[in-house]
């Protein structure tokens, strides 16, 4: 059964009585840890803008990622927040021990997991864990989209932007793009999500930049290929 994370992240905040959120993510973030953190706090803030919405992440964040990071208009993900009452959402990390920000999980009134390792712990008041290719592929496969296409066409769109995020996330976690037919069904089912978001809004050369400089002519071929093999998927 599909993970309702809009229902059940609303019920937590109103059972709660609560007004601020905050995300964290692993120690010594990557590009899949900070793009669900960074993915999923994009989405609450356009969807639920009564809400106040902190990322953190630790700064030893990857060199690519932390590019796209440091150009986000809207959060500041390196300052450790210090808000009273308040819950967490946690991505992409399987134990407690490699949590960033322990403390701050410690003291919130209630918390969500999302996570894609099959060593998950099971900590926290709701624990989503499906073992996929990567967490932000989780993200992207329990967020409401339409939800948030109808949230942010009210605005002016910022980049990044949540999809952005996602699909970063889960680019880094599978590596590359490489002949889809060649590929294992979970893979196969990560790069047709990332067709999908590519049509929402993400903006994938700034992405690539970001991520592998080197190799923005290898990637732009694979994509095409991607692309060709997924309408015949
Ligand atoms: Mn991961």
């Amino acid at each position: 059964m599909k993970f309702e994370f809009d229902k059940v992240f609303c019920q937590m905040m109103e059972k709660c009585q609560l007004d601020t959120v905050i995300l964290l993510g692993h120690i010594n973030p990557d590009g899949d840890a900070s793009g669900s953190v960074m993915g999923t706090a994009h989405y609450i803030h356009a969807v639920y803008p009564q809400y106040q919405v902190y990322p953190y992440l630790e700064d030893t964040l990857d060199k690519g990622p932390k590019k796209m990071v440091t150009k986000d208009l809207l959060f500041d993900p390196f300052m450790l927040p210090t808000e009273e009452r308040y819950a967490v959402i946690v991505c992409d990390t399987a134990i407690l021990k490699r949590l960033a920000g322990r403390e701050i999980y410690e003291n919130a009134e209630a918390s969500i997991v999302i996570d894609h390792h099959a060593s998950n712990e099971g900590y926290g008041d709701v624990n989503y864990t499906r073992v996929s290719e990567a967490c932000a592929e989780n993200v992207y496969e329990i967020l409401n989209w339409n939800s948030w296409k109808n949230a942010v066409n009210e605005e002016r769109q910022l980049h990044p932007n949540a999809a952005d995020y996602v699909y970063m996330g889960i680019l880094h976690d599978t590596g590359s793009l490489p002949e889809l037919g060649k590929l294992p069904s979970r893979r196969q089912r990560s790069c047709l999500n990332l067709v999908w978001i590519i049509t929402m809004s993400c903006r994938q050369c700034t992405m690539i930049r970001c991520m592998i400089c080197r190799n923005v002519d290898i990637f732009s071929r694979k994509y095409r290929e991607l692309w060709i093999t997924s309408l015949l998927l």
